[in-house]
């Protein structure tokens, strides 16, 4: 490994290694490390080609991978190895982990989830392709001025990327706009406007690095030769338009995963991608079979929510316009290669595109997708429409395309049924189907927490970092003082180390002892930040009120981006800030409450909060959060769960059991109907004393006393239009934390709450969700393939 890293150092960096950065160190390391994947790849690729075996196609906005360093490494066996080598080296292996930026490819849950998903795809050995878009620049990085989130570009590009390969070779033509020629009963799509898709790989090797994967992400690039002409007229900006245009495409990640953007732009991102993966999987089918008409044999492709949607008629038009297959023929082979997952009901992130323009920009498409919606209208009257009051529905459009349609938690899925898609539900009565999330326990416990993780495996062996069910053996520890001891001190070291990193960037002194209490996810009024930093003031007035009380400690941990254009969940981030300021310097309280926010909230941060969280805040209005992965996460590394019946909240519960879990609040049907209740925000608030002294104090500016008025207009909406209840909700949310003060004063029967929920959270490994996927959606063996044995 020594030999290898400065093999790369010096050939393929041009360093010499007494003149090397960190940068060159840690560029080298990954060069190192991707050698020792390649194999692997390699052999999994021609296994596949050998064995025609069936391959699952990932379509993706969005691929939240964070940094892969510690990931590969610990999946191919090697940490000790590479950090042996460095330090050989006279390197510190943790700063050259540290120096990887952290790859933002995704806004939230849904682009981590199909992170998680890959690393799981690898490690049961089922041959597969991530397809997305490789964005120049992630999502925004965050700084807060006064207060306020400051976004700022990031740029994860602007150092060399060492874990892809570039193939310029494999390019595909994608067509925006023009018109349409009909003749001789075929279609001829004109493109008004060509880019073209260049793919760049990385390679996901699985646990022990027995089969590896491709995640490949397109690049747009113009489809037009340099215009050499105007260069030399010395219009220099003509010159460069068309490459600049072409270039937009994969500029940006939208910053938003629940608003439609209801941008051209996005749409054309949509299409770009979805259309590169498909010709390319295309071209692999074709590469080996004659018939496309055993496509859905070989073939599974999976919509990872409506973004690639317009999959289903991208595959019908090349297999109706290029490979003749009459319509409806071609209509039902895409149908059975095609899933859906949903991940929401929040009525504005189901897409939908106005006829104007996506007949603008996708001509033929549209013609396809009347087309699809008359073969549904046709087959099964009055079923809800694709293309109603002028708009293209994109979810109805997914649903009707795909043969299974899931959802990501039980309660998420019923509400599919019973909500978005009731009728369609009724005609496709086994159409839906539920597969609740998961994630890897690669990343989120083995790697990311050593002291539990070590711990863990001295007590029941390395076996459950393969099979995370292994971990119930740890409930016959719950009685072991030794042990509960020894978990406490695993959670106490990561707290210390938190503690430190917060001192150092935030400037703020908190205190290992004291809870931590952590709500980390996107800024969303259905999350209900607000309902926490409402309940922090409260508990700051009452430990005011009597400071020498018996109070248990707590510092309370937010970490989160609002969209940029989300101006409420903007003020949300400027009220939790202006709270932290005040409470933070109250002498009164001192070290009884601390808040604390820092910016830029990530991948690499999560993995640092998590492992040092008591409490985990999941605390969405019922109904609301699809399923939630973050949640397992802090169960997983024994925090307890202060949640509603909400998403998969509920399924964690059953699992640790509800006497290792606080909750609190309405349920998903009540919720409804309270909506009905007339005034029922104004009601809760003055039915609660407490609840409103505190919106009093935010109105009156005691804690913006540089602009009293400022959060006027956020307090008077929960008044007249609390749509996500936090004020019902209230009173109930706060008993509870009391409750768990209590028990938090009370450190061992926490701790053996704690290490109840590590112990019960291997049904939440991404290994369950991806063969429930493989059995039920994809129809491709998971099992038989894992069992493989591949030395290298
Ligand atoms: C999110 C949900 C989460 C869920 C993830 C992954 C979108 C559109 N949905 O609750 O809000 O955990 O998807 O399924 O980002």
């Amino acid at each position: 490994m020594k030999e290898e890293i400065l093999r790369h150092l010096c050939k393929s960096l041009g360093k010499d290694a007494a003149h090397s950065s960190v940068h060159d160190w840690r560029v080298a390391l990954s060069l190192a490390l991707r050698d020792r994947m390649v194999d692997h790849w390699f052999r999994s690729t021609r296994e596949t080609y050998e064995t025609r075996a069936k391959r699952v196609y990932y379509l993706s906005m969005e691929f939240l991978i964070g940094r892969l360093v510690e990931d590969m490494a610990a999946n191919l066996g090697l940490v000790e190895e590479a950090r042996a080598a460095l330090t050989e080296l006279g390197q510190d292996y943790d700063a050259v982990v540290l120096n990887e930026p952290d790859a933002a490819l995704g806004n939230g849950g849904l682009g981590r989830l199909a992170a998680c998903f890959m690393d799981l795809l690898a490690s049961l050995g089922i041959p597969a392709y991530g397809y997305g878009i490789r964005y120049e620049h992630g999502l925004f990085k965050q700084d807060f001025v006064d207060g306020r989130q400051v976004e700022t570009a990031e740029t994860w590009l602007t150092q060399r990327n060492p874990w892809e390969f570039e193939r310029p070779e494999v390019q595909f033509r994608i067509g925006f706009g023009g018109h349409v020629d009909h003749h001789d009963g075929k279609a001829y799509w004109h493109p008004w406007e060509t880019v073209l898709a260049t793919a760049y790989d990385t390679p996901v090797v699985g646990w022990q690095g027995k089969w590896g994967n491709t995640l490949r992400l397109w690049s747009a690039r113009p489809a037009s030769k340099f215009d050499l002409e105007s260069f030399n007229r010395g219009d220099y900006l003509a010159a460069g338009r068309s490459e600049a245009l072409a270039r937009t495409i994969s500029r940006v990640l939208y910053p938003d995963d629940t608003t439609e953007a209801g941008k051209e732009l996005r749409l054309k991102q949509e299409y770009f991608f979805t259309a590169a993966s498909i010709m390319d999987l295309l071209r692999r089918f074709l590469s080996d079979h004659d018939d496309i008409r055993e496509l859905p044999q070989y073939v599974a492709i999976q919509l990872n929510d409506t973004h690639p949607a317009i999959a289903g008629p991208e595959l019908v038009r090349l297999m109706s316009d290029e490979h003749n297959l009459p319509m409806d023929e071609a209509i039902e082979l895409a149908r059975r290669c095609l899933g859906y997952t949903n991940h929401t009901l929040l009525p504005e992130a189901l897409e939908r595109w106005h006829v104007g323009l996506l007949g603008r920009v996708l001509p033929r498409h549209l013609e396809i997708i009347r087309a699809i919606d008359e073969d549904q209208q046709a087959r099964h009257p009055g079923s809800p429409r694709i293309l109603e009051h002028d708009h293209v529905h994109m979810g109805e459009l997914a649903f009707i395309m795909a043969h299974k349609v899931n959802g990501v938690s039980a309660l998420h899925t019923e509400l599919v049924k019973s909500t978005v898609f009731s009728d369609l539900h009724r005609i496709h009565p086994t159409r839906i189907v539920n597969q609740t999330n998961g994630i890897t326990p690669r990343r989120w416990l083995h790697t990311c927490n050593a002291p539990l993780s070590n711990l863990i495996t001295r007590e029941i062996g390395d076996g459950w970092v393969a099979d995370l069910e292994k971990l119930k053996a740890l409930n016959q520890r719950t009685g072991d003082r030794e042990f509960l001891d020894a978990f406490s001190a695993a959670k106490r070291q990561n707290k210390t180390e938190l503690a430190d990193w917060i001192a150092q960037t935030c400037g703020i002194a908190v205190d290992p002892d004291a809870m931590f209490d952590v709500q980390i996810k996107r800024i969303h009024e259905y999350k209900r930040q607000l309902m926490n930093i409402l309940e922090t003031v409260a508990l700051w007035n009452e430990m005011r009120d009597a400071p020498d009380a018996e109070w248990t400690p707590r510092v309370k941990i937010f970490g989160g981006k609002a969209a940029p254009g989300y101006h409420v969940a903007k003020q949300i981030i400027h009220l939790i800030n202006d709270v932290a300021r005040v409470i933070n310097n109250d002498p009164v309280t001192g070290d009884l409450l601390k808040v604390v926010f820092p910016a830029n909230y990530n991948v690499t941060m999560a993995e640092r909060l998590i492992p040092a969280a008591d409490l985990s805040e999941q605390i969405s209005t019922a109904g609301k959060e699809a399923s939630g992965t973050g949640n397992m996460k802090f169960a997983l590394n024994g925090a307890l769960t202060i949640g509603t019946l909400d998403g998969a909240n509920v399924e964690i519960r059953e699992h640790v059991g509800s006497e290792n879990f606080f909750l609190f609040g309405l349920t998903a049907r009540e919720v409804v109907e309270r909506r009905h209740v007339h005034g029922y925000a104004r009601a809760a608030i003055e039915a609660s004393p407490r609840l409103s002294r505190v919106l009093g104090q935010i109105a009156d500016g005691q804690f913006s006393p540089e602009d009293s008025s400022r959060y006027h207009g956020l307090v008077g909406g929960l008044y007249d239009h609390d749509y996500f209840l936090v004020t019902c909700d209230f009173d109930s949310y706060f008993d509870t934390q009391r409750r768990a003060d209590q028990v938090y004063r009370n450190g061992s029967n926490w701790a053996a709450m704690a290490l109840r929920n590590t112990a019960s959270m291997g049904w939440f490994s991404s290994d369950r969700t991806i063969r429930g996927y493989a059995r039920d959606i994809w129809q491709v063996d998971a099992v038989d393939r894992a069992g493989l044995e591949m030395t290298a």
